[in-house]
């Protein structure tokens, strides 16, 4: 995975939230980013809506893996099958299963690989990651294509925040006390990478969802 050379050094500007600035090599996001555009024809980013309100995610979405993400009218959940087409998801790409082997030591692979894709003017309000089972698995997060300011807050929605700039291929864990440390995307800069042809963010999320029997 890091071919022949150690993993780099994470920051971790608060206990269990780690930043590997820069992990993915150019050609590696570039590798990922082809792989999932090949996937996307047939499993297509699309636009979820909030539930009870009903309003669209400024973000479009698509999933990896035996689940994935979904929200709309009855709330947030995971599901096996995409909303849209009614087809399983696409298996999660190898080399972020890897990732997740060599970063979380998590016992388990990934079940879920939210894809997040940001046009010019996405965003993400604060929330926390709580639709999963096992909350001691971290939350690994890959991001490509143009640099977005990522706000990290804490336990409770009125704690104080704090905010990094997460550019394409650099990783991001969530794990032990800030595993459920809320966090948002305030926004994202375009023009600031060229690895997307027509811009763009994409936040790639790997997590497990159920326990695994241990
Ligand atoms: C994003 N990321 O970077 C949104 N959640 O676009 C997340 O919501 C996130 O990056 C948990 C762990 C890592 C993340
Ligand atoms: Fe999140």
């Amino acid at each position: 995975m890091f071919e022949k050379t150690a993993p780099p050094k994470a920051l971790e500007p608060v206990p269990g939230t780690r930043i590997w600035p820069g992990l993915l090599s150019r050609q590696s996001q570039e590798e990922l980013v082809a792989t999932l555009r090949a996937q996307i024809v047939e499993n297509p980013l699309y636009q979820p809506i909030m539930p009870k309100t009903g309003k669209p995610f400024s973000v479009a979405m698509t999933n990896f893996g035996d689940l994935g993400w979904v929200s709309d009218r009855s709330g947030y959940r995971y599901e096996d099958c995409h909303p849209a087409t009614g087809r399983s998801w696409p298996p999660i790409p190898g080399r972020l299963q890897a990732l997740w082997a060599d970063l979380t030591g998590y016992g388990a692979p990934p079940e879920a690989c939210l894809v997040n894709y940001y046009g010019p003017h996405a965003k993400m309000g604060l929330h926390q990651d709580r639709d999963e089972k096992p909350l001691d698995a971290p939350v690994l997060s890959v991001s490509l294509g143009d640099t977005a300011m990522f706000r990290l807050g804490g336990q409770e929605r009125k704690a104080p925040t704090q905010s990094f700039k997460l550019a394409s291929g650099d990783v991001l864990m969530l794990s032990g006390p800030s595993r459920l440390r809320f966090h948002g995307i305030d926004r994202i800069l375009p023009g600031t990478s060229t690895l997307l042809e027509k811009g763009g963010r994409l936040n790639l999320t790997l997590r497990r969802v159920t326990d695994p029997a241990r």
